[in-house]
This record gives structure tokens, sequence and C-alpha cells, in this order.
């Protein structure tokens, strides 16, 4: 028999196909709802994005499964939206190899299969007051990485792993020492200790179906445990260099700019975005009869608990749901709201890891004296109207 999942799992061979069938009937709808509740509405429900770089993001009083369906999970695209022709394409593996490579989608489907179930969030969520629903969770399926950089071989000197998308676009760099205008493609480095963490998979399966086109078809890195920027989607190169790599998606966005205090003196640390941050955030606020409860998720880091605080008052212990448990899943929680009182209220939530770290209020200066809206990982605050 097929073993639901308490970690991260590795299924191989055609017992792969069965066992998903399993997964999505049984994941999709895991939740802590309960029968005939109704949703109340958050007051603070931005409009849905009209802007092509970020579509179908979480509308978070929506949320009703552990897993996020493919056609309701965000997608960011910063050039254009590549359509590619599977028979057509290629993973080349290059650089600093001793044996380069030429993939075609059926080569890296006649590899060893990895499956992880992966929380994505864009390192931008709650970076702007529109931006709040970048984020989704769903179990990818693909061959893993290291063993591919293994048998190409990485030379002596090779110490960086570059990813190469297939879109691009113009980008402009102009300040004092620089004007260029030039094609740039969607490119993210890692070192190769963090290229050849066993975890990371070359991804061609989504929630049991092939990849979807804005989710990277056909194929994506998945780096479970890193931030969405990370995971490169419509891969086309992995090539490996021997020095540090600066894309514009490492070393001009995506990084972010803190004001530290080394012996009482500022200094500003600019750091690219990495490995994704503790946080959680409140979903909905369900009623049912007169008995309200308040729905969330937990992710970024290992959960040890959570908490909510409504309006100023203490704060409350959630109950993590462990129905569903994946080490780089979210954690879905709930917690009762005893005699809510008529009128507007304030729900914040908090996680806590599980070596006592806190998720940071708003005005920690952890997240004050950041300059830039990435790794926004403060705790999130919600606004309802309680009739
Ligand atoms: N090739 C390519 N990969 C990309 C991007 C992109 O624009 N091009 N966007 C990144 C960003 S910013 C995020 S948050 C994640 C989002 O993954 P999703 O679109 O599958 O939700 O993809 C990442 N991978
Ligand atoms: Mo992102």
């Amino acid at each position: 028999m097929f073993q639901l999942p308490r970690r991260d799992f590795i299924i191989k061979g055609s017992a792969a196909l069965a066992a998903l069938a399993v997964f999505q009937s049984r994941f999709a709808h895991a939740f802590p709802s309960r029968p005939g509740e109704t949703v109340i509405p958050w007051l603070d429900q931005p409009p849905p994005s009209t802007d092509p770089c970020c579509e179908t993001q979480l509308v978070w009083e929506d949320l009703d499964s552990w897993v996020t369906p493919n056609s309701k999970f965000f997608s960011i695209s910063h050039f254009n939206r590549p359509v590619i022709d599977a028979a057509a394409w290629k993973l080349e593996v290059d650089g600093l190899v001793n044996k380069p490579m030429s993939l075609s989608l059926a080569d890296l489907k006649a590899r060893p299969r990895q499956e992880t179930i992966f929380t994505v969030e864009c390192s931008g969520n709650h970076g702007f007051p529109d931006f709040v629903g970048a984020i989704g969770n769903a179990a990818w399926a693909g061959t893993p990485l290291g063993p591919i950089l293994e048998e190409a071989g990485v030379k002596e000197n090779g110490i960086e792993v570059v990813f190469w998308g297939v879109d691009a676009g113009e980008v402009e760099i102009k300040d004092a020492v620089r004007d260029v205008k030039m094609q740039q493609n969607f490119a993210r480095s890692m070192s190769l200790a963090d290229a050849m963490n066993p975890n990371n998979i070359l991804c061609y399966e989504m929630n049991g179906a092939a990849l979807p086109a804005p989710n990277g078809f056909p194929l994506r890195l998945i780096a479970p445990g890193w931030y969405g920027i990370a995971n490169v989607k419509w891969l086309k190169r992995i090539e490996v260099r021997d020095t540090r790599f600066m894309s514009k998606m490492m070393g001009r966005d995506y990084v972010t700019i803190r004001e530290e205090d080394h012996n009482g003196e500022t200094v500003w640390a600019e750091t690219s975005v990495g490995r994704a941050r503790l946080k959680s955030a409140p979903a909905r606020v369900t009623r049912k009869d007169n008995s309200y409860q308040i729905t969330g998720a937990a992710w970024g880091a290992p959960i040890g608990k959570v908490e909510v605080k409504i309006n100023d008052g203490p704060w409350l212990e959630a109950v993590i749901d462990r129905s569903e448990e994946a080490e780089f899943a979210w954690k879905i929680w709930y917690v009762d709201w005893q005699n809510p009182t008529s009128g507007e209220h304030t729900v914040t939530s908090r996680a806590i890891d599980v070596s006592g770290q806190i998720q940071p209020a708003m005005d920690d200066p952890w997240i004050t004296k950041k300059k830039t809206y990435w790794e926004s990982n403060g705790q999130v605050t919600r606004r309802i109207n309680i009739a």
C-alpha cells in the first residue's frame, strides 16, 4: 500500500501514477474546514491584479485546500511568458564540466523520479499593499539535479551553477558609471554546494499533471526552502562557472538592503534574496452558527507553533493541522474565536519556528530597518467586520 507521506518522499516507477491519483484526490481537499460554515470576507482584500507580471494570485479567504490546484496557482514572469515546443526543446548542461550534456524531456523523465511538496512564495509577497497572494503549495515531480551535475563532472574550478530560462527582455542600466541597454535572459545562480542539495529537482510535473506553461513548461528548477525567484522556470541551460554570478535577478533586483548595527556603527548590508524566511498569515475567518474560527498558514522554516492575536489582545496558540504535512509545505492552522463582539477587528498571526525564533512584528527593527520590499516576512494583520 502507498503510505501517505509525512515528509518529502520519493516514488519510483509505474506505482507513481497510481500514487498520484490517490495523492490528488486526497490532498487537494485536506483542510480544517467545518461543514456548513460560511466565510466572512476581509475588509482589506485588495482587488485582483491586472498586471500581466503576476497572474492568479491567491485570494486568502478562498483558501480551502492544503495543495493549491494548478488552475489557482499564482505565476510570476519578469520578461515574456514563453510557449515552448517540448519536442524541439533540450536542456543543455555545460560550462566547466568534463562531459557537456543535452537532455530531452524524455531523457529527463527516464531518470529517477523524485517528488516534493513545497510552498513557493514570491519574496516580494506582502512587500506592497496590493501584492499579498503570491504564494501556493504544490506537489512537484521531476528528477534530482545533483546526479546530473555529477554525471556531467564539474571541473575543479567550477563554483557557481547558473540556471538560464528561455525568457528574455530588454534591460536598461543607467547610473553614474553605467549607461547600457541589453537583451537579458532570466538567469539565477546558486553556489555549487547549494545546487548539489539533494532536495533540488528538475521538475516537469505539478500536482500530477504536466508542468503548466505559466509555471515553467517543460522544465523548471524546484529548490525547496528557497524563495520563488530561485525556482527558475522555462529552463534551457544549466551552466557551471568559476565566478559568482550577478544577473539582474541576483545582483540588482531581488536584493535586500538592510541597515544593520555593528558595534554602534551603522552598516548597510545588501544581500541577494535566497532562502525562504519564517512567516505566517491569517487566511480566513469562518462562522458556523455562533462559533467563529480563524484559519491560516505558516511556512518558510520548520514551524514549532503559531499564535494569533485579536485586536490588542493576548497571543492565543493556534492548533496546527497535522492531517497533511511535508517538510517544505506550509502548515495549516486554526484557532477558535470566542464570542467576538460585533464591529471591526484586526487579526494578526505570528509563526514561531522549532528553535524559538519568532516571526517579526511590523515594528521590529528587522523589518523597519529593511529598506526594500523583498523578504517581507513581518507579521500580517487583516481587518474584518463581525455583524
Ligand atoms: N524563467 C523564469 N523563472 C522564474 C520567473 C521568471 O520570470 N522567469 N519568476 C520567478 C519568480 S519572481 C517567482 S516568485 C517564481 C514563481 O513561480 P510560479 O510562477 O510557478 O508561481 O518563479 C520564478 N521563476
Ligand atoms: Mo518572485
